[in-house]
């Protein structure tokens, strides 16, 4: 059910047409209980309605990576919210063959040659670093990706530890590519080596 229920515009329609038609129904002195229950149930179902095609939060981010620590990586994440899901969904180009630890940073900030502006793994629940379906995991730790022979990575991954907004919500923060895979045990970052790419995440 909708998590969001505010007055639509077809309750407010109900009820201006109810405040015009009111007196004409005073002298329906037998039907005036039912008349008002049948509209007051038909504004109900309006505002439900109403309420429900008009999404609160949702939309879409996305993040233009850049090449760091000397790289030739070049690629786009895209994030949307599905089933109270994040969704993300990468392609790059310029990678080494093999796993790549793929996680969200807890600042937007891409500008050193290095990646580290980005700061640490976007841990909104105070957790230790860990596989992102385990219960600790920071909620940045996303799966490895994985890079072809070419250097090429498709990628999709979805998380219920990240939203686009809100307190979990991954707009204004980074995504970080690494050279080595994530091993989603060492601490505090699953030692998966240097920042290859970063990209920020801006709403689209
Ligand atoms: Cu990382
Ligand atoms: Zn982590």
């Amino acid at each position: 059910m909708c998590e969001d229920l505010e007055l639509s515009p077809g309750m407010l329609v109900v009820i201006a047409i109810w405040d015009i038609l009111r007196p004409g129904y005073l002298f329906l002195q037998g039907h005036f209980m039912q008349i008002r229950f049948a509209i007051t149930l038909s504004a109900i179902s309006l505002a439900l309605l109403g309420a429900c095609s008009t999404p609160g939060v949702g939309g879409s981010a996305k993040a233009e990576l850049l090449g760091r620590s000397g790289s030739g990586v070049a690629g786009t994440v895209s994030f949307s919210e599905t089933d109270g899901r994040l969704r993300v969904v990468a392609g790059l180009t310029g990678l080494t063959p093999g796993e790549h630890g793929f996680h969200v940073h807890e600042v937007g900030d891409c500008s050193a040659p290095d990646g580290t502006s980005a700061k640490g793994h976007f841990n909104p629940d105070g957790k230790t670093h860990g596989h992102f379906t385990s219960g600790d995991h920071h909620g940045g730790d996303l799966p490895n990706l994985l890079a072809n022979a070419q250097g090429v990575a498709r990628y999709i991954a979805e998380s219920r530890g990240l939203s686009l907004h809100g307190p979990t919500g991954v707009i204004g923060r980074s995504v970080v590519i690494h050279a080595d895979a994530d091993d989603y045990t060492s601490q505090p970052a699953g030692n998966s080596g240097r920042r290859i790419a970063c990209g920020v995440i801006v709403a689209r």
